[in-house]
């Protein structure tokens, strides 16, 4: 089965997304998601000059050869762009493979391994209040785990305060945005918020929390010290992890779980993070790491150190990953949850899908392939607008990680 077109889609139904639609001789056609937040235009560039000229007359079935080549042949390995780019082929020739098959993708992989993909959503607010009115919002429709945010007094804006309810967006229209960060009075709040969280839904609902990379390695321990005695899901990206033995002294103090690893694109960056058994929840995502052929590879590496799945699913990730990530969840033997930041209307009703919700877990659906398509007359209505992430700094005007 040949590949005879590919082409990308730009569209931005309230945000941007990069959509690659492969098709091959036997008509058959599939869809991969190419966006990189923020840097939407690089991975296009990387696809239409470098990777879909080679990709033209390729064997569609051949997706472990062709992501090898992809990988081993630019010379230039890993990185965001990269690893985004091959992971938009890569879904693409799973869909492709799944609807020749005639199988929902999951049953490709080894079939189901549960019921469903147990989700978790964002609470977040102005105040204390009012995040945990979100948390109550999110438990009535069924959620078993959330994750809480929550502006800090004293500072303008914080990471993850939404502007609407059930949709968080980060990323801005036009330049990035500056967010003011300041690290002492974020210490001295986050107990309290997860205080009054546990004492108002008991020991059983997950509660998780987002660092967003704002701590140095001590700080994060004082903090997971701080909040054992809340017992969280996990605590997400408390530190960088560009240098991952500073995940050591976390681990050396404190007893709350610790995911990380949402811009990571490599199982390399992940190995000594997996076998020092630093962390508990890999967050990297089929849309970040090369698609399903790594992610894959990645998990399974995982689960020999009991190190479970939490791959990342917030806005930027659109349908098409959503809908990847869903088969590869129910599949997947050391699964541990799914982040599902809901998309607008707009986007859902742009990207038709299988997928569905009850009871707080997604389900990928019984359609040939990944379930998901692209309405291209409705992309084509909204075009590509150039949005950015916030840049955070101290008061100081010191620059920070965001
Ligand atoms: O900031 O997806 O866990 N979720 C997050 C997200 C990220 C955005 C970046 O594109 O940290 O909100
Ligand atoms: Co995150």
């Amino acid at each position: 089965m040949k590949i005879t077109e590919a082409r990308v889609i730009l569209s931005s139904p309230g945000r941007n997304f990069a959509t690659l639609k492969i098709t091959t001789d036997t008509g058959l056609t599939g869809l991969g998601d190419a966006t990189l937040n923020g840097r939407e235009k690089a991975v296009v560039a990387y696809l239409e000059e470098h990777v879909i000229p080679w990709l033209l007359g390729q064997d569609a079935e051949r997706i472990e050869h062709v992501w090898q080549s992809l990988y081993k042949g630019a010379y230039w390995r890993r990185g965001p762009v990269t690893m985004t780019a091959i992971a938009a082929v890569d879904m693409a020739l799973w869909d492709i493979k799944a609807k020749q098959a005639g199988l929902p993708l999951y049953q490709l992989l080894g079939g189901a391994s549960r019921t469903g993909v147990t989700v978790y959503g964002h609470a977040n607010g102005k105040s204390i209040d009012d995040c945990l009115s979100e948390v109550e919002n999110y438990v009535a429709m069924g959620y078993q785990a959330v994750r809480l945010q929550c502006a800090i007094p004293g500072l303008d804006k914080a990471y993850g305060v939404a502007k609407g309810k059930l949709y968080y967006e980060p990323a801005e229209r036009g330049l990035p945005p500056m967010e003011t960060w300041s690290t002492p009075e974020y210490l001295d709040f986050i107990p309290e918020l997860f205080a009054q969280a546990r004492k108002q839904f008991g020991p059983h609902l997950k509660l998780l929390h987002d660092v967003h990379h704002r701590l140095t390695p001590q700080e994060a321990a004082a903090l997971g010290k701080s909040l054992e005695p809340f017992r969280l899901g996990w605590l997400e990206d408390p530190t960088p992890a560009d240098n991952p033995e500073s995940f050591r002294l976390i681990r050396q103090h404190t007893t709350t779980p610790i995911a990380t690893g949402e811009v990571l694109n490599h199982l390399q960056d992940f190995r000594v993070l997996v076998s020092e058994q630093l962390i508990d929840y890999v967050r990297t995502s089929v849309q970040r790491c090369g698609g399903l052929t790594h992610m894959r590879q990645i998990a399974l590496f995982a689960d020999a150190f009991q190190v479970r799945t939490g791959c990342h699913g917030a806005t930027d990730l659109s349908p098409v990953t959503m809908g990847v990530a869903l088969h590869f969840g129910l599949w997947v033997p050391n699964f541990g949850l799914q982040e599902y930041m809901r998309h607008n209307e707009e986007t859902d009703a742009m990207f038709p899908h299988a997928y569905t919700f009850a009871d707080g877990m997604l389900h990928p659906g019984e359609a040939p392939g990944h379930g998901v398509e692209l309405d291209e007359s409705m992309a084509s209505e909204y075009p590509y607008q150039a949005a950015s992430l916030p840049v955070a700094q101290l008061r100081d005007g010191t620059a920070w990680s965001w």
